[in-house]
């Protein structure tokens, strides 16, 4: 008797566009319906409606769609998520992205072959086929939709709040080291760190790195472009590049915090242990993950979710770099 795996293979098509047509769930296009179709009555392929059965029913699974975990705070979300997953009786499924947006569909069609029942995404890019997913998800820092759910720090705030600081603290000579600028949650610690410093018309210089966190030569080369005796105050877009560029300066003969003030953003576990002990602004990970995870659970569970943005408060940690 022919399988869904038989129609596959002569087809060319992914299992999953083949269930979605045979369930009628979700888009398949005119072109791929019709082939499906020829297949299905070359093949003679009937569903066993038993299988059907198990194979719609909830998963119990949910997939953890992120960028990866070599930066130390996707480690801790990810393993809270983790952990809240799997005490309410679910499996994770993780995949990751690198910020591609062909690795990301990859990794949603992989999830929707799974069935998972939902889904948790850290810095989304294709916002449309998100948009439209067959499954509640809860998107971390991108805003996907009006519906979709968003979770995210007040990274504004955050930019903002370290300015202040190294202001405060005599700065005016001031460099932001700053996030890609296709990562929404960057941005805004960009524009709140750079509206504050109009406010006082002061000027920032800018160094844009292009990965999140990347320990290569790269890095390194765009490091040693940048005249630091030019400024007495840096903000740097998360705190595993800020360990970076403190590790740098010191290498090169600044002193830190008395030559320049450095403050960085996250305040993850891993980063909080090493030394000099980081000044940061915390997007609470914790909070961040059970927003995630509770958002998602009740969307699962089908029930009606009242605050689909959630914006989560952040704080000012006094460290030893400024
Ligand atoms: O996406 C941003 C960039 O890096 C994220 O919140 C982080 O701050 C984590 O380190």
């Amino acid at each position: 008797m022919a399988s869904i795996r038989d129609i596959a293979k002569k087809t060319g098509l992914s299992i999953s566009t083949i269930s979605r047509y045979m369930n009628g769930s979700g888009y398949v296009s005119e072109k791929n319906g019709r082939i499906i179709q020829k297949a299905v009555e070359e093949l003679n392929y009937v569903p066993n409606k038993h299988a059907q059965a198990v194979f719609d029913r909830f998963s119990q699974t949910i997939g953890l769609v992120f960028p990866s975990l070599v930066n130390p705070y996707l480690a801790q979300m990810s393993t809270i998520l983790g952990n809240a997953i799997q005490s309410a009786g679910y499996t994770s499924i993780l995949c990751f992205t690198e910020d591609d947006p062909v690795k990301e569909l990859e990794a949603i069609q992989l999830l929707m072959g799974y069935r998972v029942d939902g889904m948790i995404i850290f810095r989304a890019i294709n916002k449309e086929v998100i948009a439209d997913l067959p499954f509640p998800v809860v998107s971390f820092e991108t805003s996907v939709s009006e519906q979709t759910v968003f979770v995210s720090a007040d990274n504004y705030r955050g930019g903002r709040m370290a300015f202040d600081h190294l202001y405060a603290k005599g700065c005016r000579n001031l460099l932001h080291v700053k996030g890609p600028e296709k990562f929404e949650a960057t941005e805004a610690r960009y524009h709140g760190f750079k509206d504050a410093a109009d406010e006082k018309e002061l000027s920032i210089d800018l160094l844009e790195i292009k990965h999140d966190y990347e320990l290569n030569e790269d890095y390194q080369a765009s490091l040693r472009k940048v005249d630091f005796s030019k400024y007495d105050g840096i903000f740097v877009f998360n705190d595993i590049n800020c360990l970076l560029v403190v590790n740098y300066l010191q290498h090169n003969g600044f002193r830190v915090p008395e030559d320049i003030k450095v403050v960085g953003f996250d305040y993850a576990h891993m980063t909080r242990f090493m030394a000099p002990a980081l000044t940061t602004i915390e997007q609470p990970v914790k909070q961040m993950a059970d927003a995630c995870f509770s958002a998602l659970m009740t969307l699962i569970r089908g029930e009606e979710l009242n605050d689909t943005k959630r914006i989560i408060p952040v704080r000012f940690i006094q460290g030893q770099t400024t």
